[in-house]
């Protein structure tokens, strides 16, 4: 399996992909060395900026770093710590959703604007009315936009149920039903939710009940994505202390989704996160590893590989060792 490392040069991770404008654009996260101890929290990823990078070729061509395109400094709200973003186009201007804690050390999501793809992206003033937990990935489906979003331990989702903040913040029990990801459609301006975010159900195929929340081989962690094959929803995500990427298919953006099994086994790391898409008819499955630094967990590093489909819709696990 030929896999490519996309910037050797830097740390980066948590890609996002899409096409626009007939070119493959990613968006990941810039790991940084950082002066925070490895914790349970994720304080170790404790990132600054962005950079846009995007090529024509995706397994052999250049990989054009278009530079530094938002730096925490220059968001009016900002705490610590820029994880994955993502970027979506309407009506010829880009709009990144970027999840940031603020002041007050809680995660939220805020928006930044730019003319182009590649940025550079202008901060809005405040985040996102409502906004919490991480990694923001949108769907575009017909003339809706869809984020999806959410993540477990430091990521703060354990914090929210029904989207309020609770009181205790804590995980289910194993025999519960396990805390899902959430989606929800965005408002006309690409600013704002247009309602209350709703769970992301994962089914269980023999039982057709959610996954539960002991079920740590399969159950949502964090690092959503959502993308379409053959008029089907496929909803990815990591099971993050399994380290697996798994996958369930679905018939609309809201789901329910049905659990279809691991498409990639764990990486070099402990963190593992997907985007995929499909350029020059070709589809891909973008992810980060460690194997660069020597499993330095909070300095990853941008891959690809292809990725393919077997008859019947499921995707071909791949070895995240390769
Ligand atoms: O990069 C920080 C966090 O690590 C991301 O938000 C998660 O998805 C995981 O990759």
């Amino acid at each position: 399996m030929k896999t490519r490392y996309l910037v050797p040069g830097d740390y980066m991770a948590d890609p996002s992909v899409h096409v626009f404008n007939g070119r493959l654009y990613i968006y990941p996260s810039h790991d940084r060395q950082s002066i925070y101890e490895e914790n349970d929290n994720g304080d170790h990823f404790d990132m600054k900026d962005y950079h846009v990078f995007s090529t024509d070729d995706v397994m052999d061509g250049e990989v054009v770093d278009h530079g530094k395109v938002l730096d925490v400094d220059d968001i009016p709200w900002h705490g610590r710590q820029l994880w994955d973003c993502d970027v979506a186009e309407k009506d010829g201007k880009y709009f990144m959703y970027f999840p940031l804690k603020d002041q007050n050390d809680i995660f939220r999501i805020g928006v930044a604007v730019a003319d182009r793809p590649e940025g550079p992206f202008i901060p809005l003033p405040d985040p996102m009315h409502g906004s919490y937990s991480i990694d923001p990935a949108i769907l575009k489906d017909g003339d809706d936009y869809y984020m999806y979003f959410g993540g477990l331990w430091g990521g703060q989702l354990q914090r929210y149920r029904d989207n309020k903040a609770i009181e205790d913040p804590h995980l289910e029990p194993d025999s519960a039903d396990a805390l899902p990801s959430r989606v929800v459609r965005l408002s006309d301006d690409m600013l704002q939710f247009a309602e209350e975010p709703r769970p992301v159900i994962i089914l269980d195929p023999a039982t057709g009940e959610p996954l539960k929340a002991g079920d740590n081989e399969r159950r949502f962690f964090e690092a959503s994505w959502m993308h379409k094959y053959n008029g089907k929803y496929y909803f990815s995500y990591s099971t993050g202390d399994t380290h697996r990427l798994c996958y369930a298919i679905g018939d609309n953006p809201y789901g329910p989704f049905t659990y279809a099994g691991c498409l990639l086994t764990p990486v070099v790391g402990w963190t593992t996160h997907l985007a995929i898409a499909e350029y020059k008819g070709k589809w891909y499955l973008f992810y980060h590893d460690c194997k660069p630094s020597d499993g330095t967990t909070w300095l990853r590093s941008l891959k690809v590989r292809e990725l393919t489909y077997n008859p019947d819709g499921t995707i071909v696990m791949m070895d995240g060792m390769d």
